[in-house]
This record gives structure tokens, sequence and C-alpha cells, in this order.
């Protein structure tokens, strides 16, 4: 019994020191983007529909979505090429509330899987418009809590509610988790990215694309600042 809990322990202390070994020779790229021009103003969606729901919550355009300091939220910012990583869960949820999908921009991993919810206990719908994954199309009735679905390709698609016009999701479907979105200030962080000098994409629904050289470097955080700017 004795010798078996040592060899274990010996057996933990290895495993252990070679994951903080791991740990320790990836770097990470965070940063910032921003808008280049006057913030736009917020604008006021109006609610033509199941109101008694829908208008429990205040909605806003969110195709471009800055704040005061010029940070632009829901831009996905990809690094291209890296191998291995984790991702943090397999399960992902993309939740209808108040008839606003959240997170407006999700990323769902190529091998997991896609939760959406409906919280609001009335009729919804999934309509995708992808070109690489199946378009989905289907009714999420009142009862029907809960739609699984897969996304078995790399491509961010545009998901909408054709029940409620107003709303508007993106899922990006990746097979690696080096992936961020930027938060209300334009912030993203991705950690535990393998050394290396790599493209990184920078994409968002409405300011389009960039890509942008980045070296990251073992045990150091790279940062990145990038302005967009409207086309
Ligand atoms: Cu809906």
């Amino acid at each position: 019994m004795k010798v078996v809990w040592t060899i274990s322990a010996i057996m933990g202390l290895i495993l252990g020191s070679m994951s903080l070994a791991l740990a320790q020779d990836t770097g990470s790229l965070s940063g910032r983007i921003t808008f280049a021009g006057d913030p736009p103003a917020k604008k006021k969606l109006d609610i033509t529909k199941d109101k008694e729901v829908c208008g429990t919550v205040e909605h806003f355009d969110e195709s471009l979505v800055v704040g005061s300091d010029k940070g632009v939220a829901n831009v996905v910012v990809t690094v291209l090429g890296a191998k291995g990583g984790k991702f943090a869960s397999q399960k992902v949820e993309l939740d209808q509330k108040g008839c606003r999908y959240t997170p407006h921009v999700v990323v769902v991993p190529t091998t997991g899987q896609l939760d959406i919810l409906n919280s609001d206990g009335i009729l919804h719908n999934i309509h995708t418009y992808s070109t690489a994954n199946p378009s989905i199309n289907k009714a999420q009735p009142k009862f029907k809590k809960v739609l699984t679905e897969k996304f078995g390709k790399p491509e961010i698609i545009k998901t909408s509610c054709d029940a409620h016009a107003w709303m508007t999701a993106w899922i990006v479907a990746t097979d690696h988790p080096f992936v961020g979105v930027t938060d209300e200030k334009g912030n993203f962080t991705i950690k535990d990215v393998p050394p290396g000098t790599y493209k990184v994409e920078i994409w968002h629904e409405t300011l389009g694309k960039q890509v942008k050289d980045v070296s990251v470097k073992a045990k150091e955080g790279a940062k990145l600042t990038v302005e967009l700017a409207k086309k």
C-alpha cells in the first residue's frame, strides 16, 4: 500500500512539473482594438413584436459598439497557425433572453457543441448563414429550452432569428483555442500561445478584417493594438 502511494505521489509530481513546464513555455497575446474617429452614438432599437418579453430589456444596435474611450467591442482576434492548446470547455452557451443573444459573439470549438438556450419562453428561430458548415434554420418553440448544434468546420457564421428581425449573433467556429473576443473596452487576451511568429487576424462584423504580424515569446506577454476604421 505504502509503495503504491509513493509511486502515485512521484507520478503526480512528475506530471505536475511537466504541465508546469508546458505552461511556462508558452506566452500570451493581449491588446486593444480601437475605433478611428469619434465613437458613434448608441442606436436604440424599436421593439415591434412580443413587447411583453422583448421589451423587458433595452435594445441597441450591436453591429458597432464603441466605448467612450474608443475601444471596439465584439472584435474577433485569431492567432493563425498556432498549434496545440486546450479549449476551456467543449460546451458553450448562447442565450436568448429579452429577445437578445448573449453573448453577441460566441466562440465554439469545432470539436464541441453550442447549447442555444431559450430563456424567454416564446418562439424563437435559429437561422445561420454559413458556407463551410451546413446552414441551420430551425424553430425553437417556447417549450424547447435547449437546442444543441455542432459546427465542424472553422467559420465565422452570422446567426439571426426570423421571428425577431433585430436579433443577430455571430458564431465563431474554431479548431484551435487561440481566439479572443474584445470586451466592452476593446480589450482581449489570448493565453498559453506557443512561442512563434504568427499572422493574427482581426475581424469585426462592420469594420472588416485586418492581418498583423505578431511574435510571441515564451513566458512573455506580447501586445497588439489595432485601430479599425469604417469602410
Ligand atoms: Cu427570436
